[in-house]
């Protein structure tokens, strides 16, 4: 027993690497006495992590598709004005075959492909269909934590004899009931950790389902472009070509102290990225830590009552999804580009709120602070950070407004059936 033991990695925390041979761990202190390591290794076999990662395919398209089905099999994207500078938020798969993508201005995606149909946005609604699956994906698997609007991971760890110990054909029931539930398509990953999980989504997007087992972690990456590894962004990913590295399995031949040496402590994730080391720790609720928006313009404006018009709709916009999550904001952030792009920001600590008209009057301050009604400004953007529950906020004595939150919830339910453009609260 001492023998097989001692293949164990000791980490410097003083935590011991599980040793895949014997499946078990010994923790901290105890590792370094005798007697307790012979207790602690009769607890053999700790369970497999079992996580999967769960991404809904072309969120917004799909779900301006319930509402309106002749965009289905389409070339569609949801996204900004195409006469101006808006950009593509969700691409359809129909039209991402023209290479069409995320992020892209509206403009250059219909040149690449003149049919593509633009629809806007319907941002109380994707949160509201968000907080729906959420909530639904809590009676499937014991702990589920959002990591964006429309991905989360699931945490079956444990639960194999409840699914006839077979996850992964589970994993295929998943995706079924929130077709059939939800009309959404999605793609769903099942591995030992969420960085393979997540890694692994992408491989089968959409509509595909997959299961990494367990040790083959490595074996799995190899093949995959650099690029696949959350964390290596364009930047990173030129370098690492640049000096002749394309795939996951050139990065797994570099040794951890070279990888540092090149990238700094960066390079050290990368190393255990690439080897297929992650997290399996799944968060019962990830905590959102910000919920921004923000407008390029067709055209560069001054004028301030302009400005505040536009801001105005951005902080409709990020109040109702702070609502649909039952927050309340704390701080208010406030982001201006001029056409020179210079970018400024400025934010303002408030009494926790979620009522529009409280944070448009934080945000338009803030907007009086940078702007002198005069420079030509590109963008404007507002963020909300900070944030406490609605239950917290009543706690923390600050005085509620029943009257204001009725109003407001019942503005957000008709923004949800009629869209963000079907009901306007005025801007003074
Ligand atoms: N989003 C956005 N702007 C971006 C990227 C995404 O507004 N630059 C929004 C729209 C997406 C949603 O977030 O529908 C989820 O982002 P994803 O990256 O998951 O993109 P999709 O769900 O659209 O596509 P995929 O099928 O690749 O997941
Ligand atoms: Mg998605």
């Amino acid at each position: 027993m001492e023998s097989r033991r001692a293949k164990d990695v000791q980490d410097p925390s003083g935590i011991c690497l599980p040793d895949p041979a014997v499946g078990s761990y010994t923790v901290g202190i105890a590792a370094q006495i005798p007697y307790i390591r012979e207790e602690i290794l009769r607890v053999d076999n700790m369970p497999r992590t079992y996580i999967a990662h769960l991404d809904l395919d072309c969120f917004f398209v799909s779900v301006e598709r319930i509402n309106d089905p002749s965009l289905r099999g389409k070339a569609v994207v949801v996204g900004g004005s195409a006469t101006g500078r808006g950009v593509v938020a969700s691409a359809s798969y129909e039209a991402r075959k023209y290479g069409v993508r995320s992020a892209m201005p509206t403009g250059q995606a219909l040149r690449l492909c003149p049919n593509l149909i633009v629809v806007g946005g319907h941002h109380g609604e994707y949160s509201a269909y968000s907080q729906r699956l959420y909530e639904r994906m809590l009676k499937v698997a014991p702990v589920v934590e959002r990591a964006s609007i429309d991905e989360m991971y699931l945490d079956f760890t444990g639960c194999e004899s409840l699914y006839g110990n077979d996850l992964p054909a589970y994993m295929k029931e998943v995706q079924k009931l929130i077709k059939t539930d939800f009309s959404l398509p999605c793609t769903i990953a099942m591995a030992s950790n969420k960085l393979v999980a997540k890694i692994a989504t992408d491989t089968v997007k959409p509509e595909g389902c997959i299961y990494v087992p367990h040790g083959t972690e490595e074996q799995f990456l190899s093949p995959l472009s650099i690029s696949a590894i959350p964390g290596v962004g364009k930047k990173t990913a030129d370098f690492l070509n640049r000096k002749g590295f394309h795939k996951i399995s050139d990065l797994q031949a570099v040794p951890l102290k070279d990888m540092v040496d090149m990238l700094g402590a960066h390079g050290g994730w990368i190393h255990q990225a690439s080897h297929g080391r992650g997290s399996s720790t799944v968060g019962a609720e990830h905590t959102r830590k910000s919920i921004s928006r923000e407008e390029t313009f067709p055209e560069d404006i001054s004028r301030t009552e302009e400005l505040e018009k536009i801001l105005f709709a951005l902080v409709e916009s990020v109040c109702s999804t702070l609502r649909s999550h039952q927050f309340k904001s704390r701080t208010v952030t406030l982001k201006l580009r001029t056409s020179g792009f210079e970018t400024f920001t400025r934010r303002q600590t408030i009494e926790p709120t979620n009522y529009d008209p409280t944070i448009f009057c934080s945000a338009k301050e803030l907007l009086g602070k940078i702007h002198d009604g005069r420079k030509p400004i590109r963008l404007i953007g507002v963020g909300l950070s900070n944030f406490t529950s609605e239950a917290q906020a009543e706690l923390d004595l600050f005085p509620k407004s029943d009257k204001h939150e009725k109003v407001m919830q019942a503005i957000d339910r008709l923004r949800e059936k009629y869209g963000d453009e079907s009901i306007k609260i005025g801007t003074v």
